[in-house]
């Protein structure tokens, strides 16, 4: 038993019972114009929640009812929508702890669904996303996972695999008989299988920064009106502006939406010559911020003309768009003369939106595509599953023909186990409680 809505005060909130004993529990618990044992599977009753000690009344609630198999967990599930209070809703807790549930841990209900069948493992952690989704576009890739997407795509490759390993498994054990596969078609079959599940990996890592956001550091001379331009983005005043150069020392976030995607903005200590060790240390900070981030913009004071040679050493090899600050001022010849710089004026908001959709696009080209086709959403413990994947799989297909065939069977069984365990086929209890215990309780 858990509650099931989040921790303080809201209009309803849930407390969700699973198992065998869901319903006699619920009935000592309540009380109801129609014996709750005989309510029908997935219906609702208004009923009184009792205090079983003293008989008297906790709550006015609802309670749903969904019987085995056909529930989440795929075990007897009571759900009772009470008034949403923190004291009330311990109370409830407390008065059915006291009658022999047992409260519930994180993920618990998720696990029985799993344990029971019910979904399978990518399923599982593709819920969690859905939850801890910021934005609408990560829900509605978390929502395809939910659909069964990545499970279905990784039990098609187990199936290949299995194929695979079985050919070749006859293969070595009749080498004589031409039965099982041959060597060049199973290198072959293992050389697609390598693209399939890169493909599915780049999808995967897309897919992963659709949920987790791409980080944009600002970076600049100091003054240069960085930390201002990071508070017009934000729409609210999160770094300390001031005329003197060297106000930020430190580096200071922030998160916005763009393109649907969550932007984790970085705003940094000015680059140049450090006047102490305290402004040293934070070009250090800077420097980490840049080689953090998935996009660099590079803040130009547009009143000041000087050539930015060191700058643009630092963003070698960088995705970088370059701002004109200070639009409003007017600018010097030198920093107009920066051809694909966009002016912006952080005090009038002049070239904002236009800074905008340069971000949007370049998040287009970093997340591949703007179309959600080539994006899968996945966990972290799926991306690293498929890499382990993907390095087993191109070690068999590189060492099928070239070494002995029990070698390259170690590879492709070490894929197949791989596979296996993203799907939470032959899991440990270990593994299990590692991926459970990240969920939140009452899922
Ligand atoms: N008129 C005008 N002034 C601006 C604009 N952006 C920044 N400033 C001014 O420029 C000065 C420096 O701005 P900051 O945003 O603190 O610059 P910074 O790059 O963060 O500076 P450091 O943290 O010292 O590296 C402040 O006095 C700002 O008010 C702008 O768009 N228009
Ligand atoms: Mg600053």
């Amino acid at each position: 038993m858990a509650i099931a809505t989040p921790p303080g005060v809201g209009a309803l909130g849930v407390v969700r019972l699973s198992g065998p004993d869901a319903i006699p529990l619920t009935a000592a618990l309540v009380k109801s114009p129609a014996a709750i044992d005989a309510q029908p599977s997935h219906t609702a009753r208004r009923v009184r929640i009792l205090d079983p000690g003293t008989g008297a009344p906790i709550d006015d609630a609802l309670c749903t009812i969904m019987r085995a198999p056909r529930s989440y967990t795929g075990d007897d599930v009571v759900e009772r929508s009470c008034h949403g209070g923190a004291a009330l809703l311990a109370m409830v807790v407390e008065r059915v702890c006291r009658a022999g549930a047992r409260l519930a841990a994180p993920g618990e209900f998720t696990r029985r669904a799993f344990l029971n069948g019910r979904i399978d493992l990518a399923r599982a952690e593709a819920g969690a996303l859905l939850i801890n989704a910021r934005t609408e576009r990560a829900v509605s890739l978390a929502a395809r996972a939910l659909e069964g997407e990545l499970g279905a795509r990784l039990g098609g490759l187990r199936e290949a695999l299995l194929d695979l390993v079985a050919g070749l498994e006859v293969s070595l054990d009749f080498p004589d008989d031409g039965v099982g596969v041959d060597v060049d078609d199973a290198r072959a079959h293992t050389e697609a299988l390598v693209r399939d599940v890169e493909a599915l990996r780049a999808a995967a890592r897309r897919g992963r920064l659709v949920h987790d956001g791409i980080t944009i550091a600002l970076v600049g001379r100091p003054n240069a009106g960085k930390s201002s331009l990071l508070n017009a983005l934000l729409g609210r005043a999160r770094a300390i502006v001031a005329p003197t150069p060297g106000t930020t020392r430190d580096v200071v976030e922030g998160v916005v939406e763009i393109a649907g995607v969550p932007v984790r903005l970085l705003d940094t200590a000015g680059l140049g010559t450090p006047g102490d060790a305290i402004e040293a240390e934070g070009m250090k900070r800077s420097q980490a911020a840049v080689d953090e981030s998935d996009l660099v913009i590079v803040v130009v004071d547009g009143r000041v003309a000087r050539a930015d040679a060191d700058l643009e050493r630092t963003l070698i090899g960088r995705r970088a768009l370059v701002v004109r600050s200070k639009s409003d001022l007017g600018a010097h010849p030198d920093a107009e003369a920066l051809g694909d710089a966009i002016a912006v004026s952080s005090m009038t908001g002049a070239g904002l939106p236009a800074l905008r959709a340069a971000i949007a696009q370049e998040i287009a080209a970093i997340v591949a595509s703007n179309d959600d086709e080539g994006q899968v959403a996945a966990s972290l413990r799926q991306s690293e599953g498929l890499a382990k994947i993907s390095r087993a799989l191109a070690t068999g297909a590189g060492a099928l023909g070239v070494v002995p065939l029990e070698a390259v069977l170690i590879d492709l069984r070490e894929a197949l186990g791989a596979t296996s365990e993203l799907l939470g086929l032959d899991l440990g209890e270990a593994v299990l409680d590692r991926i459970f215990s990240t969920f939140c309780v009452g899922k």
